[in-house]
Order: C-alpha cells, then sequence, then structure tokens
C-alpha cells in the first residue's frame, strides 16, 4: 500500500524522470505527458505509461491544463505532480486539479495565489518582523510617485513586478533621471508577461548574494527547513551554479535566517515543498520571494541532508504528518550543483539544439547526475535548454569541488554545444574556490574572457575521444583525455 496508486507528473526532461523516481521507489504507478516532440524522451520510455498531450509548442502540451486533467482521469491517476516551471506555480492549474478531484503535490492553491503577489507576500512579512527591503507599499502607479519614493529612500533603486518573479521586468535606476525611461518598461513588460502592471520601486542592493532556505511543511502545520543554499553565480537571473550550504553562513546567521524563513512558510500558511528567497549583503539579509514549487537545485538538499525532498512531497500532499523533526535534520558536508544547458557560453549563450551523438556520464564518489538525455536523443527547440544537473557532494568545500572538477572533466556529451567549458572554468577559478560568489559574479570575473580557451581545449578534448572511442580505443581515449588534461593543468600551475 502506497500514498497513491497512481501519480500523474505534467512536466518533462530531468525533473519528471526525477520524480517518477520517487514514485518507483514507493511502488506508484506513473503516468507521463509527453508532446509530439517528446515521443522519444526518456522520462516517455521510464514511465509505466503516456499519454500524448499534444503539439510540440508548450502552449498546446505541457500548459494544456484541460487536456492534462483529462488524461489524469482516463489513466485513473488520482495525484498530479507538476514538476518545476509550466504549471508549478499555476494557482488556477491547482485549483481545478483539486476542484476535478485530484490531489495536486504541491502547496495549496490558496497560498500559491497569495505568495505570487511579491507586494502581499512583502506586506505579510513585514508584519511577521521578517527583514525586508525598504519598499512602495502601494505599488507606484506613475513616474512622480516613484521619483518620490526614490528620494525618500534614496538612489539606486529597483522597479519590480508585483505578479513577476525570476528577474523578470526588473529594472534598476540608479539617478532620477533614469526613472521614467525604466518605469515606462517595466509597467508594459508586468502586463504582458503577468497579465498585471503592478510594479513597486525598492532599495537596490548593488553585490547582495542570493540565499535560499529549503522549507518543508506538513496540511497539520509542522514546519521544518532543510537548510540554506546559495544560487549567486546566474546569469539574466538563470541559475548556473548553486551549493549547499552557502559558503558564508554561520550558526548564528543561519540560526536568524532560519528561524525568519519558517515564520515566512507559517505566515503564508505554507504546506509541501518551497523555498524561501533572502538576498544577503554586509551581515543583513532581506525577504524577496517564495519560490512556491519544487526548485531544480532541490538535489544539493538531498546530498547534504540525506533526505528525499519529492518523497516528502508526496508523503504530505497525502496528507501524511511530517516524520521529521527539525532536531532530526543536520548537514553532512558539501554539495555543488552545475546546471548543464545545450547553450554555447562563448556565443552569448545562445541555445543550441540538436542530436546527441556521443554520452558519457560521470561516476565515482560522490556524484549525482539527473539528466534526460540519452545518445541519439535530439534536443528539441521548443523548450528550455537545460538537459542535465551535475551534482558533487564532499565531506568539505573543497572536496566537493575537486569531485566537480573531476566529474566536469569525466562527462562527455558530443553533437551540441554544452555550459561544461564554463563549469570548468569556474570550479577552477580562485574566486570560485574563495566563496567569493555574488550575483554578478560572472559578470565581474575574468572567466568570460578565458573561457574561448577552455572552450576550445574542452572541443579538443571531445573530438580527440570521439575518434579514439570511434575506433573503439577507449584507453586511448581516457589517456588522450587525461594528457589534454595534465598538460591543461601544467599550462594553468604555470609548471
Ligand atoms: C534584487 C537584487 C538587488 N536588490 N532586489 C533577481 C530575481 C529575483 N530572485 C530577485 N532578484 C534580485 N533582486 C534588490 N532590491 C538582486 C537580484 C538578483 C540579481 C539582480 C541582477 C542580476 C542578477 C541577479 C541575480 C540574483 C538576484
Amino acid at each position: 500500500m502506497s500514498y497513491f496508486d497512481k501519480v500523474l507528473i505534467a512536466n518533462r526532461g530531468e525533473i519528471a524522470i526525477r520524480v517518477m523516481r520517487a514514485c518507483r521507489e514507493l511502488g506508484i504507478e506513473t503516468v507521463a505527458i509527453y508532446s509530439t516532440a517528446d515521443k522519444n524522451a526518456l522520462h516517455v520510455k521510464y514511465a509505466d505509461e503516456g499519454f500524448c498531450v499534444g503539439e510540440a509548442p508548450p502552449a498546446k502540451s505541457y500548459l494544456n491544463i484541460g487536456r492534462i486533467v483529462e488524461i489524469a482521469h482516463k489513466s485513473g491517476a488520482e495525484a498530479i505532480h507538476p514538476g518545476y516551471g509550466f504549471l508549478a506555480e499555476n494557482h488556477l492549474f491547482a485549483e481545478l486539479v483539486e476542484r476535478e478531484g485530484l490531489v495536486f503535490i504541491g502547496p495549496s492553491p490558496a497560498s500559491m495565489r497569495a505568495l505570487g503577489s511579491k507586494l502581499e507576500s512583502k506586506r505579510m512579512m513585514s508584519r511577521a518582523r521578517v527583514p525586508v527591503l525598504p519598499y512602495s507599499e502601494d505599488g507606484v502607479k506613475s513616474v512622480d510617485e516613484a521619483r518620490e519614493f526614490a528620494s525618500r529612500i534614496g538612489y539606486p533603486v529597483i522597479i519590480k513586478a508585483s505578479a513577476g518573479g525570476g528577474g523578470i521586468g526588473m529594472q534598476i535606476v540608479n539617478e532620477e533621471g533614469e526613472m521614467e525611461r525604466a518605469l515606462v518598461p517595466s509597467m508594459r513588460m508586468a502586463e504582458s508577461a503577468f497579465g498585471d502592471a503592478t510594479v513597486f520601486v525598492e532599495k537596490y542592493l548593488v553585490r547582495p548574494r542570493h540565499i535560499e532556505f529549503q522549507i518543508l511543511a506538513d496540511r497539520q502545520g509542522h514546519t521544518i527547513h532543510l537548510f540554506d543554499r546559495e544560487c549567486s553565480i546566474q546569469r539574466r537571473h538563470q541559475k548556473l551554479v548553486e551549493e549547499a550550504p552557502s559558503p558564508i553562513m554561520t550558526p548564528e546567521l543561519r540560526g536568524r535566517m532560519s528561524e525568519s524563513a519558517v515564520t515566512v512558510a507559517k505566515t503564508a500558511r505554507y504546506t509541501n515543498a518551497g523555498t524561501v528567497e533572502f538576498l544577503y549583503s554586509g551581515g543583513d539579509y532581506y525577504f524577496m520571494e517564495v519560490n512556491a514549487r519544487l526548485q531544480v537545485e532541490h538535489t544539493i538538499t538531498e546530498f547534504i541532508t540525506g533526505i528525499d525532498i519529492v518523497k516528502q512531497q508526496i508523503a504530505i500532499a497525502a496528507g501524511e504528518d511530517l516524520q521529521l523533526e527539525q532536531a532530526d535534520v543536520s548537514i553532512r558536508g558539501h554539495a555543488i550543483e552545475c546546471r548543464i544547458n545545450a547553450e554555447d557560453p562563448v556565443n552569448n549563450f545562445a541555445a543550441d539544439p540538436g542530436k546527441i551523438l556521443r554520452y558519457r556520464s560521470p561516476g565515482g564518489p560522490g556524484i549525482r547526475i539527473d539528466s534526460g538525455i540519452h545518445v541519439g536523443y535530439s534536443i528539441s527547440p521548443h523548450y528550455d535548454s537545460l538537459i542535465a544537473k551535475l551534482c558533487a557532494w564532499g565531506s568539505s568545500r573543497m572536496e566537493a569541488i575537486q569531485r566537480m572538477r573531476r566529474a566536469i572533466y569525466e562527462y562527455v556529451i558530443l553533437g551540441v554545444k554544452t555550459t561544461l567549458p564554463l563549469h570548468h572554468a569556474i570550479m577552477h577559478s580562485e574566486e570560485f574556490a574563495r566563496g567569493e560568489t555574488h550575483t554578478h559574479f560572472l559578470k565581474e570575473s575574468r572567466i568570460m574572457e578565458i573561457l574561448p580557451r577552455y572552450a576550445g581545449e574542452e572541443e579538443t578534448r571531445m573530438k580527440t575521444l570521439a575518434a579514439s572511442l570511434r575506433q573503439g580505443k577507449e584507453i586511448a581515449a581516457i589517456s588522450a583525455a587525461v594528457n589534454v588534461y595534465v598538460r591543461t593543468q601544467e599550462k594553468r600551475s604555470g609548471s
């Protein structure tokens, strides 16, 4: 007997497989949905049964709410897991799922709706005495209003969409003269992206760290945190490297921030898995928003706590009490995640869809790969470029870095350009080794300058490897790769 007999996973790629793995361990049958572009995808092969949900464009498939619910009924699924992205934070979908007598494996529609408004969230958390940055509480509707508020709190300020997230529509304003040129596009972007033009002004932190706390809360009000993750290495608000715990965390700071994170969850009457996002700067932290979903980077929290967050989600959604107390969870070691995207980091991260010609994933001590690709798989241009998550755990941060370096070196993906060379460069950078990661890390570091060299080496290495693999000379291939690596190391160490 398990929590559910059958669950439909309303997603694709690595996260669909991740949820199916938890279901398989729990003895729950799985239903995959797939677009016409994904009919040969790994998540369809992995599931117990699959249904075509529509054509490739997400609006016709993975966002096709009515068709997804229809398939859930047709397949006999009792619950739906949304993964992340797509419908994961769509309270209308969650409401429909529940109205249809199915279980939504995620937060309640009510808390999802409340947390979807940044202004509503800030008001709620400010009343609960959680630190928030100075912000225009009722939003701003005109340039004069925005200027008046900004003059009170002092520039620089940042304009944000209340219904937004992930940095969409954000505009930094350094002085009064820039306000008009910033406000109008922000309101237009908010209207077109979220159907709500409400924007607000907030004090801008110039070089903050992005630190978030994982929350687990059952439907009976038991709420715990599973510690912190640092997600500061981003490009245009797309995270690239995450680590747990944050390298700057101290027991005292973690005590204060985790207490605030649990307060945020309880104030929002949050249930299931969620993430409370803070900005940290100069010893102070400020609540930003709640991500009311399972996050891509949940993996590194699983690595340092040993807790399967997806299984916890399923149990909570089935009405179970949390079996964990705060005293039961602790941090062991350090974990890092590198997002492997089918993008060319040397060519402004241009998406590089295509067919996977060679694929060899790393392994060995402390390595985890969550991916949805295989040799012969064609990466579609219709969906986001994340093709795999490479995670490394070590007993210390330095061991995690060393393992990540090794795993990146072992990873062979031929046929599309990927962010592997970028991760190689980041993992070998002194700034990263020193834990000096803030939200402008990539922009301000030399990494993007030296990247072409790494990418070139990576290309050479891959071609050497592919040539040898083609002739079946695996040993020669690995030794050739080792030689390139050794030469690279010698070059790097100047010896
Ligand atoms: C900020 C900020 C600095 N000051 N707000 C980005 C998306 C969302 N998670 C919140 N974000 C930020 N909000 C204030 N008042 C910095 C970020 C931020 C960021 C900003 C620019 C470039 C990259 C960034 C990466 C993470 C967070």
